[in-house]
């Protein structure tokens, strides 16, 4: 079963491990979807704090992450499902429901977001921090 998953994976943390984690226990192979640097800018409004090269690197070095490709575009995601021949789909519940138009093509599953961490508020300790 080779599962899907999306997103910007900026400055790595723990949910994003969490999330990782169970998704590639869902199957056999994970394949992780990794938004542009420009899809950041366009549709969040932020440049990634580390480039696509860089998140790409450190998602490819993870043992439960079996390949990862660019995901350039938020509109070309069943042609993303189709290439990669994904039989499930996974999320954080932040998306819960927003990708169920696909369950035509494959499994959608959502999982709980882990509480109180997130790539912004790194950025905020990160800067209130006295040098
Ligand atoms: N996540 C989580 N718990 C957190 C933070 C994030 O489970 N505390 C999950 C999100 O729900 C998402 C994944 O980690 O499934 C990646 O999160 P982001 O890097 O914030 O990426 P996102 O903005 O959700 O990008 O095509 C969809 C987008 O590319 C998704």
């Amino acid at each position: 079963m080779r599962i899907i998953t999306f997103g910007s994976f900026d400055i790595l943390h723990y949910g994003h491990i969490r999330l990782l984690r169970r998704a590639r226990e869902m199957g056999d192979e994970l394949i992780v979807g990794v938004s542009s640097d420009e899809l950041n800018r366009s549709k969040k409004g932020r440049t990634p704090v580390y480039s696509e090269f860089e998140r790409m690197e450190i998602l490819r070095s993870l043992r439960f992450v079996d390949d990862v490709f660019l995901e350039e575009s938020l509109e070309k995601k069943r042609e993303y499902l189709l290439e990669h021949k994904a039989d499930m789909l996974v999320m954080g519940n932040d998306w819960e429901g927003k990708f169920d138009e696909f369950r035509d093509i494959c499994k959608v599953h959502y999982f709980e977001r882990t509480p109180s961490i997130s790539t912004t508020s790194i950025i905020e300790v990160v800067r209130e921090m006295k040098p």
